[in-house]
């Protein structure tokens, strides 16, 4: 990973039980982080799906008892398991959808973490066109991030495949969208699963994002843990840290065989990764 010192590793673990598949860890919070510590991780992404429900004191004392960082706050489930989105034709939804962000942005402060945007967006729902979403998009994002500036929060929207929506699914997508809401805390998070559906070669898209990219999650092309499958994450991560890339590398993959087992042949495959780019 071009002589990267101390690459900052990360997984995906949700506060809540949630219908998401693609997050190993859930359940016991205190012990699903003692145990994400002790296997050597750096820090562990939190996805929630209110802040208001959780018990922001218990989840900030348990990771930093661990010492454990909070990279980034997933927000999808509020679209899972509600069906709160951006883009949705009903207005009291758009308006709880924002809402319910900028309580995100409140909690993300306190954690110095980023702000995912992934199915919060939403999709394009029946009798709505794709420019009227994409309007309702920019404007609610526009509002998070001028809600989030001020705290110093930063928002990375998540390019996703097209099997779960059809907006922005590339990264091509991604970078217009970001020019269009016209501000610096507004970037994107990365996903070696969605890229491998969507972009024609991922270490391109990679430089192409530059010092836009502000969240990294990593599974592989099965949606295992990574070195289940055949993405080359060597030129992956490579191409990342040639961006100048400071952040996390965060796990986010299915519990397969079982949600240790991939969490621990994950850290051990992406430290082996590391060790390689460095002789
Ligand atoms: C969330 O980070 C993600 O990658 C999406 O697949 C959520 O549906
Ligand atoms: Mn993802």
């Amino acid at each position: 990973m071009c002589g990267e010192p101390n690459v900052k590793l990360s997984i995906v673990l949700s506060t809540q039980a949630a219908r998401f598949q693609a997050v190993a860890l859930k359940g016991d919070f205190e012990a699903n982080v003692a145990k994400i510590a002790a296997w050597g991780y750096d820090g562990v992404e939190l996805a929630i799906r209110d802040p208001r429900s959780v018990d922001a004191e218990m989840l900030e004392r348990t990771v930093v008892a661990h010492s454990l960082a909070v990279p980034a706050l997933g927000t999808g489930q509020a679209w899972g398991e509600e069906g709160l989105s951006f883009t949705d034709p009903d207005p009291a939804i758009r308006a709880a959808a924002i809402e319910r962000a900028q309580s995100h942005i409140q909690f993300a402060a306190r954690m110095k973490a980023v702000i995912i945007i992934g199915l919060l967006r939403g999709i394009v729902k029946p009798g709505v066109n794709h420019d009227q979403a994409m309007g309702w998009l920019v404007e609610a994002l526009q509002a998070c991030c001028a809600a989030a500036q001020p705290l110093g929060v930063r928002l990375a929207l998540e390019p996703i495949n097209r099997y779960e929506t059809t907006l922005i699914n590339n990264v091509a997508q991604g970078l217009d969208l970001i020019e269009r809401v016209g501000a610096d805390n507004m970037g994107l998070l990365l996903d070696t699963f969605h890229m491998n559906i969507e972009e024609p070669l991922i270490a391109d898209s990679i430089r192409a994002c530059g010092e836009r990219i502000f969240h990294f999650h990593v599974a592989d092309s099965n949606r295992w843990y990574p070195g289940a499958g055949h993405l080359d994450f060597h030129s992956i991560l490579d191409a990342l840290f040639a961006t100048g890339y400071q952040g996390f590398v965060s796990g986010e993959f299915m519990p397969m065989p079982d949600a240790d087992t991939s969490a621990q042949r994950s850290i051990a495959y992406l430290r082996q990764c590391q060790a390689r780019s460095e002789r």
